[in-house]
C-alpha cells in the first residue's frame, strides 16, 4: 500500500533576497518533492533551480548523519562516528578548560547557511554570550552596502520589489538577478514587456546584463565615482527636483560642490567608459519620472564598496525619484522587519555587559585571526573555534593562510554541518544538523516584507539535530544554568519580532503559524514624504555621524586597493582584475556537492576577454592557472568578450575539494576591508593568468 502523501509549509532558508515560501510533498516520513507556493505573492509559485532539488539535498547519501570525532590529520577528512553524549562530553571538557581561563579564546564563525532566525543566530549567540567568547563581526557579504544605507537613509530600507514592474527605468546595478534575485527579475521583465528600459551596470555581460536593452561595463570598484558622474550631469543640467530637496534632504549644497569635482570627462578615465555613456545615463534617469535601481552586493565588494552605495542611493534623492511607488532605490529591504534581535540573541548575557563587551573578530580577517600568537592588542590566541551555518575553509578571503588557520593542531574545532565540507575537514567533532524540513524557524527577508514561518515537515534525518537542540545540549553538558539557553524553538521562535509594532498590526504568532506568511503594513512609496530613520528625518547627502568619527561625511570615490591606476607596482606583477560572483546553479558553496547541479556547471571556468587572452597565448579550453602573491587556482579558459578587457571572471564559489585541483577563487582574494562597514573586498583583486 502506498503511503499516506501530506503536504507541509516550509519557507527557502538560503542567503537569497527572495525568501520563497515552499511547498513540500511528504510521503513515508520522506521529502519526495518541493515547489514554489502559488499563494505566495513574493514567490508567484516557482522556486529557483536549485532549491527545487532540495529534497535531493535532503536525503542525499552523504548527509550526515551521526556525530563523529577526528581520527586522522587535521583536513585530512578522517572521522568516527560516536554518540551525541559522547560528543557533547569531549566538547565540554574542552571548552570548560578554556572558558574556565581565557573565554574570548573560543569564536564561534557563523553565517547565513540559514537565514532563519531560530537557527541562525538565537541559543547559539545566548551561549557563546553567556560564556564570554569572542564576538564575531559577521561581515562578510552585505556590511559596506549596510553602512552606505544607514548613514543616507538611516536603515537598510528602499523600494519594494512589485513595483519595480511599473518602472519606466530600471538601473540593475551590481547585480544578477537571473542568478541570484530571480523574483525580481520577473517583476522587471513585467515591466520591459509594458515599455520600460533595462540598463545593466556591471564590469561582466552577465546573463542578466546579456538580456537588458544596455550594458555599460564600467571598470570594477569605480561605481562611486560613476554615481558622481551622474549627479554632476544632473546638477550641471539641472535634472533636479528642488522642492524635494528642500524638505527632505540635508547637506545638498555639500554635495553639490563635491559632484562638481567629478565631470564627466574625469568619471570615464576613471570607469573606462565612453563620457557620452554617462551624459546619457544621467539625463535619461533624471528625466523619467518612475526610475528605479536595484542595486546588489557585487558592487560593495571592493575598497570604496560604502561609499559607492551611498552615492548611488543620493540619485533617487536629487531627482525625487521617491515620489512615486515605481521610483527609488533597492539594495535590502532587511531593515522594514520588526525583528528583536536582543531578545533573541540576549546580548546582556555577557559578563559585565553593558559596561564591557567582549572581543571582536573579523569574519573576514579569519586567516590573520587563526594564525595570531595573541598580545595585549589582539587579545588570547584562539583556541577553539566552533562553526556552524558555514564553510569558511570555502568562503572565506585568503584561503592559503584560512586553511592555515584551521590545520592548527592546538586549535579545537567543532563544526555543524549537513555534509562534510571544506571547513568540516578540519574539524574535531563534526556534528549533524537539521536542514530546514526537520526544524522549526522563522523568517525575515531582504527583498520582499513579509515575516514568514517554516515548520517542520518531517522528523531529523537519522541522528541529526537542529542548531538550537546542539548549543541546548552543549551548554548541558557544560553545567550552565541560565534559563535562557534552554527555551524552546517556539519559544525563540515567539520572542524573534516586536509584535506591538505598527509593522505587524493584526499579527501574532498563532495567526502567523496559521497563515505561513504576512506582509509587513508599510507605505507603496516609502519616501515620498521624507521620513528617512536618518537622525534628522532627511536623506543625508552630509552625514554628521560619519564627520563625528573622522571620516569623510559626504559620498566619494575611493579607488579599489588593488587597480593599475592605483597600485601600478603591483599591477605591473598581476594585471588583471578578478572577480568570482556566484554561479547560478550554486549558492555560495552549498549545492556544489549536489550532483546533478554540479554537473550543470561543470568544473571552474574562467571567463577572458580575447585580447588579455591573446597576450598570453591562451585560446578557449586552455587550462590555466590565476595567481598572485596570496596563492593561486587553476581553471579553464573560456575566451569570451563578456569580461570586459583586463578583467576575468571566475564563477563560485567551489568546494575546494570537488575542484580538479582542490582550490578555489579565493586562494586569491584578500582579508583587506571595506571603507565603511568592513566587509569583505572579494572583487579587489588583481592576478596574472598562464596556461598550465
Ligand atoms: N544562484 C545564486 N544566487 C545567490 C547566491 C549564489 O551564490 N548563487 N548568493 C546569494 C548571496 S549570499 C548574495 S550576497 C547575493 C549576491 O548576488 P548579487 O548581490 O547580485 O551580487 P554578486 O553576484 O556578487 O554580483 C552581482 C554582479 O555584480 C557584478 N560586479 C562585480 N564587481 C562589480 C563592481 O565593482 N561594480 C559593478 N557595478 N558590478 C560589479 C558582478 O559581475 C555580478 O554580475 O546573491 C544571493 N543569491
Ligand atoms: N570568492 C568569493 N567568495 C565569496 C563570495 C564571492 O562572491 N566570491 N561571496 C561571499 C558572500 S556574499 C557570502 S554571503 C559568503 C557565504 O558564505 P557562507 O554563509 O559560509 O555560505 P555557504 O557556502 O552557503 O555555507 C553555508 C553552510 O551552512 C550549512 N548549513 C545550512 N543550513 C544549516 C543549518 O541549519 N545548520 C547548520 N549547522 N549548517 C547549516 C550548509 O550546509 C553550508 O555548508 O561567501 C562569501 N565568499
Ligand atoms: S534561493 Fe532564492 S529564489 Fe531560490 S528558492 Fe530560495 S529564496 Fe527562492
Ligand atoms: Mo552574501
Amino acid at each position: 500500500m502506498n503511503a499516506p502523501t501530506e503536504f507541509a509549509r516550509a519557507v527557502c532558508p538560503h542567503d537569497c533576497p527572495d525568501t520563497c515560501a515552499i511547498r513540500v510533498t511528504v510521503e513515508g516520513g520522506r521529502a519526495i518533492k518541493v515547489a514554489g507556493d502559488p499563494d505566495h505573492p513574493p514567490t508567484q509559485g516557482a522556486l529557483c533551480t536549485k532549491v527545487s532539488r532540495y529534497a535531493e539535498r535532503v536525503h542525499h547519501p552523504r548527509r550526515l548523519t551521526t556525530p563523529m570525532k577526528r581520527v586522522g590529520r587535521k583536513g585530512e577528512g578522517r572521522f568516527e562516528p560516536i554518540s551525541w553524549d559522547e560528543a557533547f562530553e569531549l566538547a565540554a571538557l574542552r571548552l570548560s578548560g578554556i572558558a574556565g581561563r581565557a573565554p574570548e579564546a573560543i569564536l564561534p564563525y557563523s553565517y547565513a547557511g540559514t537565514m532563519g532566525l531560530v537557527q541562525g543566530d538565537s541559543i547559539a549567540q545566548r551561549f557563546f554570550h553567556k560564556l564570554g567568547a569572542s564576538q564575531l563581526d559577521r561581515t562578510i557579504c552585505a556590511a559596506a552596502g549596510a553602512a552606505g544605507l544607514k548613514y543616507t537613509y538611516g536603515a537598510s530600507l528602499g523600494m519594494h520589489t512589485e513595483f519595480f514592474a511599473e518602472s519606466e527605468l530600471i538601473l540593475i546595478w551590481g547585480s544578477n538577478p537571473i542568478a541570484s534575485n530571480l523574483h525580481f527579475w520577473t517583476r522587471a521583465q513585467e515591466a520591459k514587456r509594458r515599455g520600460a528600459r533595462l540598463i545593466a551596470i556591471d564590469p561582466y555581460r552577465s546573463l542578466t546584463a546579456e538580456k537588458c536593452h544596455q550594458h555599460i561595463a564600467i571598470k570594477p570598484g569605480t561605481d562611486g565615482a560613476f554615481a558622481l558622474g551622474m549627479m554632476n550631469v544632473l546638477i550641471t543640467e539641472d535634472l533636479l527636483d528642488h522642492a524635494y530637496i528642500a524638505d527632505h534632504t540635508l547637506g545638498f549644497s555639500e554635495l553639490k560642490t563635491r559632484a562638481l569635482s567629478y565631470p564627466p570627462s574625469r568619471v570615464a578615465e576613471i570607469c573606462g567608459v565612453d563620457e557620452q555613456v554617462i551624459v546619457e545615463l544621467a539625463r535619461l534617469y533624471g528625466s523619467t519620472k518612475k526610475a528605479a535601481i536595484r542595486m546588489n552586493y557585487g558592487l560593495q565588494r571592493v575598497r570604496g564598496g560604502g561609499n559607492a552605495v551611498r552615492a548611488i542611493a543620493c540619485l533617487p534623492s536629487l531627482t525625487g525619484a521617491w515620489r512615486e511607488r515605481a521610483g527609488g532605490v533597492l539594495l535590502s529591504s532587511a531593515g522594514w522587519a520588526p525583528v528583536d534581535s536582543h531578545a533573541l540573541q540576549r546580548p546582556d548575557l555577557m559578563p559585565g555587559w553593558p559596561a564591557k563587551v567582549s572581543r571582536v573578530i573579523n569574519m573576514n580577517a579569519i586567516g590573520d585571526a587563526l594564525l595570531h600568537p595573541g598580545d595585549a592588542a589582539f587579545g588570547p590566541k584562539i583556541e577553539a573555534i566552533i562553526v556552524y551555518n558555514s564553510n569558511p575553509v570555502a568562503v572565506a578571503p585568503d584561503s592559503e593562510r584560512v586553511a592555515a588557520g584551521f590545520a592548527r593542531e592546538d586549535l579545537f574545532t567543532i563544526v555543524l554541518e549537513h555534509f562534510q565540507t571544506d571547513t568540516a575537514d578540519y574539524a574535531d567533532l563534526l556534528l549533524p544538523a537539521t536542514t530546514q524540513l526537520e526544524h522549526l524557524d522563522v523568517h525575515k527577508s531582504y527583498g520582499h516584507t513579509d515575516v514568514m514561518v517554516n515548520l517542520p515537515a518531517i522528523a531529523p534525518v537519522g541522528g541529526a539535530r537542529p542548531n538550537t537542540e546542539i548549543f541546548r545540549g552543549l551548554a548541558r553538558h557544560m553545567g550552565l544554568d541560565e534559563p535562557a539557553l534552554y527555551d524552546s524553538d517556539e519559544t525563540v521562535a515567539q520572542a524573534a519580532f516586536r509584535w506591538d509594532d505598527a509593522a505587524l498590526e493584526g499579527v501574532d504568532w498563532e495567526s502567523l503559524k496559521k497563515m505561513g506568511w504576512a506582509k509587513l503594513n508599510l507605505p507603496d512609496a516609502p519616501f515620498a514624504e521624507g521620513r528617512f530613520r536618518t537622525p534628522s528625518g532627511k536623506c543625508e547627502f552630509f552625514s554628521e555621524r560619519l564627520a563625528q568619527q573622522g571620516l569623510d561625511p559626504l559620498p566619494d570615490y575611493l579607488p579599489p586597493y588593488e587597480s593599475a591606476d592605483s597600485a601600478p607596482e603591483l599591477a605591473a606583477l598581476y594585471p588583471l582584475a578578478m572577480i568570482s560572483p556566484p554561479a547560478r546553479n550554486f549558492l555560495n558553496s552549498t549545492f556544489v556537492n549536489i550532483e546533478s547541479l554540479r554537473s550543470t556547471e561543470g568544473e571552474p571556468h574562467l571567463d577572458i576577454h580575447p585580447a588579455d587572452a591573446q597576450q598570453r597565448s591562451i585560446v578557449d579550453g586552455d587550462q590555466v592557472r590565476i595567481f598572485n602573491d596570496r596563492g593561486s587556482m587553476q581553471a579553464r579558459a573560456r575566451v569570451t568578450d563578456k569580461a570586459r578587457e583586463g578583467l576575468v571572471v571566475g564563477l563560485s564559489i567551489w568546494w575546494k575539494k570537488l575542484a580538479p585541483d582542490g582550490r578555489n577563487a579565493n586562494q586569491v582574494t584578500s582579508q583587506a576591508l571595506t571603507d565603511l562597514g568592513a566587509s569583505a573586498t572579494f572583487y579587489d583583486c588583481l592576478v596574472e593568468v598562464e596556461r598550465t
